[in-house]
């Protein structure tokens, strides 16, 4: 199965991660370190891209998250166990909330899973 993960967890540490959106990518971490000390929220976004999903370095517990969907079809950034799920239209941009609880979270894309 091809999986996909956004990790919240309240350590930073840095791995790029680039997972594939129904293709033949592994699956992919991401790590979050808590936004709490300067409250200046860095922009964290989600793109998709070639069927792809670009995810940043860390993603802060209830970080508002951008979503760009750079292909010409609708995806979807869904976790497994639907503590979100987020629709975006071909070329369109969209925000969600993380999840307050750290950890790991697998995602995917509703439109291309296999
Ligand atoms: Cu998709």
């Amino acid at each position: 199965m091809k999986r996909a993960a956004l990790l919240l967890v309240a350590l930073l540490t840095a791995a790029f991660a680039l997972i594939a959106c129904g293709s033949d990518t592994d699956s992919s971490t991401v790590t979050t370190t808590p936004a709490d000390d300067t409250g200046n929220a860095e922009a964290v976004m989600i793109v998709i891209k070639d069927f792809a999903f670009e995810i940043p370095d860390s993603v802060g517990p209830g970080t508002t998250v951008t979503v760009r969907n750079d292909d010409q079809v609708e995806h979807s950034v869904t976790a497994r166990d639907d503590t979100f799920d987020v629709e975006v239209e071909a070329g369109e941009t969209v925000t969600f909330t993380a999840p307050e609880e750290s950890g790991t979270y697998d995602i995917y894309c509703t439109y291309h899973q296999r």
